[in-house]
C-alpha cells in the first residue's frame, strides 16, 4: 500500500509529494535563462533561444528530502505587456528577482518588479529571493554585494545571494534555500489549523489506528 494512503499526514510523505512553482523575474539579459539551464541541466551556453516563457523541471534533495521544482523562466515586464501576468504570477510560490551585478539598470528595475508581483499576489506571502547574477564578471561589476544585501533587507526578501549562471556558483543553493523557506512557511500553516480542522485530523487518525488494530 502506498505510504501516503497509510499515513497521509506523515511529514515525510508530505515532503515527497511537494512540488513548488518558482518564477524567475528580471530585466532582459541578466541571465534568467542561463540560470534555469544551469539549475536543471548543469550546463551553460553563451547563447540561448530567446523565448518569453519556458518551464524547467528540477528535482533535488533539500535536507535529504526530495523536492520537485517547476522553474518558470519569464520576464515580468513582458508578461504584463501581453497580459499573461494575471494567471502566471499568482501561481508562483516563490519569486527569484534577478539583476546582473554588471548592470545598474537591471538593479533599479527590481523595486518596480517586486511591487508588481506583490500587487498580483495580494493576500498571500510568497518567498522572495533577490539574486545578483554574473558575479564571475569581477572587472565589470557595477553593484556591490552590500548594495544588494541592503535592497534585500529593505524589500524583506528572505534570501539574498550572488550567483554565476556561468560557473554554477550558488545556483543550487538559491533553490535549496527557497525550498527551506517554503517548508518553513508550510509548517507555519499547519500550526495554524483551526479547531474544526484539528477535530477532523484527530478523527482521521483515530479511524486509521482503529482499522490498523482491527487487522
Ligand atoms: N559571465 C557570465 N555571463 C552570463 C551569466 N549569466 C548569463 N550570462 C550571459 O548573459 C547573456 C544573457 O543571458 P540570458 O540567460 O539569455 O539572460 P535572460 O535574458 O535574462 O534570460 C548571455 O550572453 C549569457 O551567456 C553569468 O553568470 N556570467
Ligand atoms: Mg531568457
Amino acid at each position: 500500500m502506498p505510504l501516503n494512503r497509510l499515513w497521509p499526514y506523515s511529514p515525510v510523505v508530505r515532503h515527497r509529494q511537494e512540488s513548488w512553482r518558482i518564477l524567475l523575474a528580471g530585466d532582459n539579459a541578466v541571465g534568467k535563462t542561463s540560470f534555469a539551464y544551469q539549475c536543471s541541466e548543469e550546463t551553460f551556453k553563451e547563447c540561448y533561444d530567446t523565448s518569453l516563457q519556458e518551464e524547467h523541471l528540477v528535482e533535488l534533495d533539500c535536507d535529504e528530502i526530495p523536492a520537485t521544482i517547476l522553474l518558470l523562466d519569464t520576464w515580468v515586464a513582458q508578461a504584463c505587456d501581453i497580459g499573461i501576468d494575471d494567471e502566471i504570477i499568482p501561481s508562483g510560490h516563490a519569486f527569484i528577482l534577478m539583476y546582473s551585478v554588471t548592470s545598474c539598470h537591471s538593479f533599479k528595475d527590481i523595486v518596480n518588479m517586486y511591487h508588481q508581483i506583490r500587487k498580483l499576489k495580494r493576500g498571500s506571502n510568497p518567498v522572495f529571493a533577490l539574486i545578483g547574477n554574473k558575479c564571475d564578471m569581477r572587472s565589470s561589476r557595477e553593484i556591490s554585494f552590500n548594495e544588494g544585501a541592503a535592497l534585500a533587507q529593505e524589500l524583506g526578501c528572505q534570501i539574498f545571494l550572488e550567483t554565476s549562471a556561468k560557473t554554477g556558483e550558488n545556483v543550487q543553493l538559491v533553490v535549496s534555500n527557497i525550498i527551506s523557506e517554503l517548508r518553513k512557511a508550510g509548517n507555519r500553516r499547519t500550526q495554524m489549523l483551526n479547531p474544526m480542522q484539528l477535530l477532523r485530523l484527530s478523527l482521521s487518525i483515530t479511524k486509521l489506528w482503529s482499522s490498523i488494530i482491527r487487522k
